[in-house]
């Protein structure tokens, strides 16, 4: 139920919106997003961003809150652990139990791997479970690979790294198949073939899903899959800090019990990184969309013992978060209500933009809208712009919402919003981090031997912006790839002496750079006590 003070507003989108639906809105011409971006995406506000003093990527710029992260102190000192006696000994360790874990655990096992996975929630509290509108793969006659790769390209303004971003868009007409083998119910037409729809910066209906809840469906297979295979799943247990062995490889790591902050070894011949993003880290004060533990551990982790970062500077904001009521307050609205057809609208019921811009083009979009043009929604309860969700019953028929997108319908249903009948009110919420680890094609990290990274915890797969869509697929395509090659590795690797020295090297560095914070990382949790602004 929305305050009575909103009604005027409301009433001017429902007073224009016949009038809405049949405007076509121009697309932005490129030196348009370029001047928006530059003035109004979150990326580019210089004082947001701080230069690492120390670490492999020294001298480069990124947020002030990963910045105290990956320059903070170890939870621990090398001798607080026992590496001769350790409490697990495997194969592949795989760190993050989401899609891109489960997956990579999946095929590590398929190729006979000893893999066990840790993780410091339970298996599926991950950005997976959350993701709501789709994954992307060019499997339609009309489309390919290629094109499929050229809209990817040009929507992350072409830093993409070429060989992982095409080995993205080849693997996943094959990882739609092999999630449909699994069990996922993807939605399909009255023929079995499956429905596919647009997404910001496509120019193929490629986007397939399960109605709304597309993470949620194939989370909840993957975890099937893991359970009945019988890998062993180490849960309320989080990697603390990677253990490399003498010759500087990759060789297990330290978890803490979350319970009992008691502390294990996990000797490992191959690591997957897998831990997910980052949203709760809340860089600039943005709500986020993220679940719980998304605190960038794994880009800690690696950064410690060296592992090269890439991009790391660039953030996704995802333009449509809720912006009321204040109980879901940066929850995501998907992107699918765009591609089902539902405009975005100001305060005085103009439509401002096309929906279906790139997601920082949209993102900033709306912020100027409301920070600008003082065309927003501006009370003290919420600030934001309307989407204009009634226009997907106007355009698709009665009843399209409830079977399309009903996670949504009742999301804003448990608070008086009938989103067939009202518009509902968003603000771009943190969704995503578009940076991270730096890999090569085969998920191993460009300079630590028998590190592998998948997921969100990689930097590089979409170039400094990502289409939905395209983050589902990346946790399956470079899951399963990091999973097919730490096994292939592990039975040429003969571990060396196992050592922690590099936290004390690490140590030496924040001294030499006159780092004196007490802060520790990784965050592994929000800390939300005290917190008056509500994130
Ligand atoms: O890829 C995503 O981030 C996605 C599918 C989100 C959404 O809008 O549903």
């Amino acid at each position: 139920m929305y305050p009575e003070k909103f009604r005027k507003s409301i009433e001017a989108v429902e007073a224009a919106r016949e009038k809405n639906i049949a405007y076509e809105p121009a697309r932005m011409t490129a030196k348009e997003k370029e001047d928006l971006l530059a003035a109004f995406h979150p990326d580019y506000r210089k004082e947001e961003f701080t230069e690492l003093k120390i670490g492999p990527n020294k001298g480069e710029k990124v947020p002030h809150e990963l910045a105290a992260m990956l320059q903070a102190k170890s939870r621990i000192k090398a001798s607080d652990v026992d590496l001769t006696k350790p409490d697990y000994d495997v194969d592949v360790l795989v760190i993050g139990g989401g899609g891109a874990g489960s997956s990579a655990a999946i095929e590590a096992h398929e190729a006979g791997a000893n893999v066990m996975i840790v993780t410091k929630l339970r298996i599926g509290d991950a950005n997976t479970m959350m993701a709501e509108g789709g994954i992307q793969a060019a499997d339609k006659p009309n489309d390919s690979p290629a094109t499929h790769f050229v809209d990817a390209f040009g929507g992350g303004h072409f830093a993409a790294k070429r060989e992982l971003l095409s080995k993205l868009v080849c693997d996943a007409p094959e990882a739609i198949q092999w999630l449909n083998n699994l069990g996922v119910e993807f939605d399909k037409d009255e023929n079995g073939v499956m429905v596919t729809t647009h997404g910001g910066g496509t120019s193929r209906k490629r986007m397939h899903a399960a109605k709304d809840y597309s993470g949620a469906e194939i989370m909840r297979t993957l975890r099937d899959e893991v359970l009945n295979r019988g890998i062993p799943v180490v849960d309320f247990t989080a990697a603390i800090e990677l253990i490399l062995d003498d010759k500087g490889n990759a060789a297990g790591a330290v978890l803490m019990n979350m319970e009992t902050e008691a502390l294990l070894v996990a000797r490992a011949k191959t690591v997957v990184i897998a831990t997910g993003g980052a949203g709760r880290m809340h860089y600039q004060g943005f709500p986020t969309s993220n679940h719980y533990g998304a605190t960038a551990d794994g880009l800690v982790l690696g950064y410690r013992v060296g592992a090269k970062l890439l991009y790391a500077d660039t953030l996704q904001y995802h333009p449509t978060g809720a912006a009321y009521p204040a109980q879901i307050f940066g929850a995501l609205v998907t992107e699918k209500v765009r591609s089902l057809g539902a405009k975005l609208i100001n305060c005085d019921g103009e439509v401002f933009m096309h929906p279906l811009e790139t997601r920082d083009v949209s993102a900033a979009s709306i912020i100027r809208e409301c920070n600008a043009r003082g065309k927003g929604i501006d009370f003290e309860e919420a600030h934001g712009v309307w989407l204009d969700t009634p226009m997907i019953e106007k355009i698709g028929g009665e009843g399209t919402i409830e079977r399309r997108i009903p996670a949504m319908m009742r999301m804003f249903g448990k608070f008086g919003i009938d989103i067939r009948k009202e518009p509902i009110l968003i603000y771009p919420t943190l969704h995503y981090q578009n940076g991270g680890l730096d890999i090569n094609v085969n998920g191993m990290t460009t300079n630590v031997q028998n590190l592998f990274v998948a997921g969100e915890a990689v930097g590089g797969i979409h170039g400094r912006n990502r289409l939905m869509g395209n983050s589902l697929l990346d946790i399956i395509v470079f899951g399963r790839n990091a999973g097919q090659n730490a096994a292939a590795t592990y039975r040429n690797v003969e571990l060396g002496k196992l050592t922690l020295d590099h936290i004390a090297a690490f140590e030496a560095e924040r001294a030499a750079a006159g780092i004196d914070s007490d802060e520790v990382s990784p965050k592994l949790l929000p800390n939300y006590t005290g917190n008056t602004s509500g994130i």
